[in-house]
């Protein structure tokens, strides 16, 4: 198992759009692996191949407090949205940051599961939010871009503040935890 490297905004690779998956093999089962891994260290409920810098449509979630339910998504598609909720929303990739953003409340989603096998799931509530987070992720998308220009413009300054500190020796707090 190997802790990778997320990527955080602005990096212009978090704006690829994602390949579908063609072979589930044991190198993609140990790549979820290592995304699951990497998921926990973070304290995040869900993570993008894109995060990882690999554009291919797969992703991971967890959303039990006991971290034993992992669930890995490898061409996800969403086939039907009911009602809208407004949630806060984090991500690994935007640390520290915290909006509010409005998404379908209840999604059924069809996908492959770790072992190929083609599935469809209900989902509601903060699985809901965050499988439609890892989603966007896949088609380059953050959920800073639902906020206002001024939001992100700001969003964007702090934390290439941050980045140019730690380049300079000078590790600003950072938050472990990126969600509720
Ligand atoms: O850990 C995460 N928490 C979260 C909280 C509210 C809505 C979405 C998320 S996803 C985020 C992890 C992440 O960045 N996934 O891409
Ligand atoms: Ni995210």
């Amino acid at each position: 198992m190997t802790r990778l490297t997320i990527l955080e905004y602005p990096d212009p690779r978090l704006r690829t759009i994602a390949q579908p998956v063609d072979v589930v093999d044991d190198g993609l089962r140990s790549l979820i692996d290592d995304m699951l891994e990497t998921m926990y260290a973070s304290n995040g409920i869900g993570l993008a191949a894109t995060q990882v810098n690999i554009h291919r449509r797969l992703l991971v979630v967890d959303v039990s407090d006991d971290h034993d339910q992992p669930l890995a998504l490898i061409n996800p598609e969403v086939v039907e949205r009911e009602e809208v909720d407004v949630t806060q929303e984090g991500c690994l990739s935007v640390p520290g940051i915290f909006d509010d953003v409005e998404r379908a409340r209840r999604i059924r989603v069809k996908a492959l599961g770790r072992d190929g096998q083609p599935f469809e799931m209900r989902a509601e509530g903060l699985l809901a939010v965050c499988i439609q987070h890892e989603i966007d992720h896949l088609e380059g998308k953050l959920f800073v871009d639902y906020l206002s220009e001024l939001k992100r413009q700001r969003i964007r300054k702090k934390l290439e503040k941050e980045r140019k500190l730690r380049a300079e020796g000078h590790p600003a707090a950072r938050p472990k935890a990126p969600a509720i």
